[in-house]
């Protein structure tokens, strides 16, 4: 009865022991999230989420509702927590230097995930998981050159001011449309990457360009659908009257696409989360890792959506 009880002491020991060392075994990753401003972010997030729990990373997120002095301050938290790696997201592209420094000071790994920054230290981060965003726009601009004929009025839907996919989306759709002088930009304003923001800048655009506006770009789905909306408030057709073009390929563009109501989506794919945790666990390894990963994206319009948008992830 005695060595039975003594055993069963010593059992309960060896599992405390196991669970403290799994314990001090699990990774710890700090990631600083821009919000959720689209379906875009949306799925990043749970690409993110999903990967940490299936790597039983312990995941501190936190969502700085697209606000840089939010991300600076949960990265001097995720500092002072001791993170073993930091997953980042940045909002805007410069104004990252004092921040990384301290983050690199503590010997922390960054891993940039979908924006670039714009440092004179290219140490201050290990690696950077994102789309082309230049190419992103000239596919958007090649195709909306050839479907008007390579005449017309266009309004553009920025996103947010300072962001990488802003400004390169941007450049890249200006890139393309030089191949058509008749295709002119009349008017260019943020939407700030949300269909509310889309929508109201939409119907702006709509008072003073009215029947003008041959084509609307804009720089993510989520502002398109704001677009389509007002459009379609203005009594126009969406997609007939008003040629709508954007970026993302989420499935509500798919889904607007079917419809009739958007034209065209170049795809951005958000699902980041296992390349991510890849670099997280090399650079912990001590292995080398390519300093920029680009992901390949494809054009989809009415032609193909139809055939494509029960296979979409996201
Ligand atoms: O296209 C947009 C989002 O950073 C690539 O941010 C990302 C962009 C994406 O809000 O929908």
């Amino acid at each position: 009865m005695k060595s039975l009880r003594a055993l069963h002491v010593l059992a309960l020991l060896v599992t405390c022991a196991c669970d403290k060392q799994s314990k001090s075994n699990k990774l710890t990753v700090g990631f600083s999230q821009i919000g959720a401003e689209s379906a875009w972010r949306t799925a990043e997030t749970d690409s993110i989420r999903s990967e940490a729990e299936k790597r039983g990373v312990d995941l501190k997120m936190s969502d700085a509702q697209q606000k840089q002095e939010n991300q600076i301050r949960a990265i001097r938290t995720f500092i002072a927590q001791k993170v073993d790696a930091i997953i980042l997201a940045p909002v805007i592209e410069t104004g990252w230097e004092p921040v990384l420094r301290e983050v690199k000071r503590a010997k922390i790994p960054v891993v940039l995930v979908d924006r670039g920054i714009k440092v004179s230290d290219e140490s201050l981060y290990d690696t950077l998981i994102a789309s082309d965003f230049v190419q992103e726009g000239r596919m958007a601009a090649e195709w909306l050159g050839k479907k008007l004929n390579g005449q017309g009025n266009i309004v553009e839907l920025q996103g947010t001011a300072g962001a990488a996919p802003a400004i390169d989306r941007k450049k890249g759709f200006e890139e393309g449309l030089a191949r058509f002088p008749g295709l002119k930009i009349v008017k260019s304003q943020s939407g700030d990457f949300t269909r509310s923001k889309g929508k109201e800048v939409m119907e702006a655009f709509l008072k003073a360009e009215g029947k003008n506006i041959k084509a609307v770009y804009a720089h993510n789905d989520d502002m398109a659908l704001g677009a389509i909306q007002a459009i379609e408030e203005a009594g126009l057709k969406p997609g007939t009257d008003v040629i709508v073009v954007s970026i993302d390929g989420v499935k509500g563009a798919f889904e607007a696409m079917v419809a009739g109501k958007l034209n065209c989506s170049v795809e951005c794919n958000p699902l980041l989360g296992p390349a991510a945790f890849d670099a997280v666990e090399a650079i912990r390894a001590g292995k080398p890792v390519p300093k920029k990963t680009i992901v390949k994206d494809e054009l989809f319009d009415q032609s193909n959506a139809r055939d494509v948008i029960a296979s979409r992830k996201y």
